[in-house]
């Protein structure tokens, strides 16, 4: 047994050596770490003779956005690469091929996707990904329906629940999300030039009353095994591929969440574009493109969701006519209120978007953090009342005016 402890690049190096039929006897391995997000490390090990290459990530015991001040459970390394290998069972092309997980050291050793690029920078570059919607439409139609009551046995879903209890990383979205944006905390970061609007925010009590009722969703409605962070930092592209990353936030929660996030982060760059578009024609052209998108990723789910549920519905008196339609409207309901929620926190919590906070323009960047707020709210405020998807695409373009 190795006694935890996080990696130098070169302890990687050595490290990736031990796993068999990687990498070819006394090849010269180099190693990068490149880790971006907020909370590992990241290992980019390659033979430049052979052009293989492998990621190995390593889970620190603390938050790195933060520091040693915010400790995180390492068990967050297990539960991302056992829901990856869930993932990987119900959709093999469209997650990274797990290779070895080690609990000693908290790591996974994966495929390498480097000739994919992470989708929020495609996006903010303001690329096209035609197969987007379909493919993201189909991971969440199968990765919730197979984990749910509908698509498992019952019994056997409640020991998968147990195998995915995720305190740590649930407390950091129920705060993170659910509650600091929404009241004067100290991991709110946001710019002072939006300051009035953040005020206004902490003080709508109408708000903070659709905000509770989806902070409870996700505390109690565990309802199917969630990724659990599906932005588009989480989500790898090409033109033809799209390959979903980093489930280390995967918990049995409300379907929404997931659905509601993915919505949520195409709708921060379409607000993005205030600063990224550099004219009023092609801004509104790629917004087009963005709410499109988001219209087909909700409707290719519904689509397959539903066919699931007529094919392989393992639940007897749920098959009772009208339920399904029940469901999948409470489901809609959720979605959007979750993804008003997720805008919200990229502009006033901890945790921000490139799409948004890269922006230069001082002016493009306040229009940009408004109208991410004002569609939030909007969401937020609206979600219970939904009964078509079209809401979202009107709500955005009201907005934007
Ligand atoms: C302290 S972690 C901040 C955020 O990064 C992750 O990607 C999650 O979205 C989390 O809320
Ligand atoms: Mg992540």
């Amino acid at each position: 047994m190795t006694q935890y402890h996080p990696l130098t690049e070169q302890e990687a190096i050595e490290y990736a050596k031990t796993i068999p039929g990687l990498f070819k006897d006394g090849a010269a391995l180099s190693s990068r770490e490149i880790g971006d997000g907020n909370l590992n490390l990241v290992f980019h090990i390659s033979d430049p003779s052979s052009g293989a290459s492998i990621i190995l990530k390593q889970a620190l015991p603390y938050a790195k956005v933060v520091g040693e001040s915010w400790p995180l459970s390492l068990d967050r390394a297990r539960i991302e690469s056992e829901a990856l290998q869930i993932e990987g069972g119900l959709c093999p092309d469209l997650v990274p091929r797990v290779y070895k997980y080690d609990p000693d050291l908290a790591l996974t050793v994966m495929e390498d996707l480097s000739d994919h690029i992470i989708m929020r920078k495609g996006l903010i570059e303001r690329r096209v990904y035609p197969e987007f919607a379909a493919h993201i439409g189909r991971f969440l139609a199968q990765t919730l329906f197979f984990t749910s009551d509908l698509g498992m046995n019952q019994q056997d879903k409640k020991v998968r629940l147990q195998q995915f209890i995720n305190p740590d990383l649930c407390k950091i979205t129920e705060d993170l999300i659910f509650d600091h944006p929404y009241t004067d905390a100290d991991t709110n970061s946001f710019d002072e030039a939006i300051r009035d609007e953040v005020e206004t925010i902490w003080s709508d009590t109408e708000l903070h009353l659709e905000v509770a009722r989806l902070r409870h969703g996700f505390l109690t409605n565990a309802q199917a095994l969630l990724h659990g962070d599906l932005h588009t930092g989480s989500i790898f592209v090409t033109e033809k591929s799209t390959k979903v990353i980093d489930p280390e936030f995967a918990y049995y929660g409300p379907m929404g969440f997931d659905i509601g996030a993915v919505i949520a982060n195409l709708l921060l760059n379409y607000a993005g574009q205030e600063g990224w578009s550099p004219d009023a024609e092609s801004r509104s052209e790629y917004r087009n493109y963005l709410l499109e998108t988001a219209k087909d990723v909700w409707s290719t789910f519904e689509l397959q969701f539903r066919a699931l549920w007529n094919e392989s519905n393992v639940d007897r008196i749920s098959r009772t006519e009208g339920f399904q339609s029940i469901y999948v409207e409470q489901l809609l309901r959720d979605t959007i209120g979750y993804a008003g929620c997720k805008i919200v926190r990229r502009v006033i919590g901890l945790a921000h978007v490139a799409d948004i906070d890269k922006i230069e323009d001082a002016s493009a960047k306040e229009r940009a953090q408004r109208l991410a707020l004002s569609i939030g709210k909007a969401l937020i405020k609206h979600h219970r009342q939904a009964a078509s998807f079209d809401e979202v695409i009107d709500i955005a373009t009201n907005e934007t005016r």
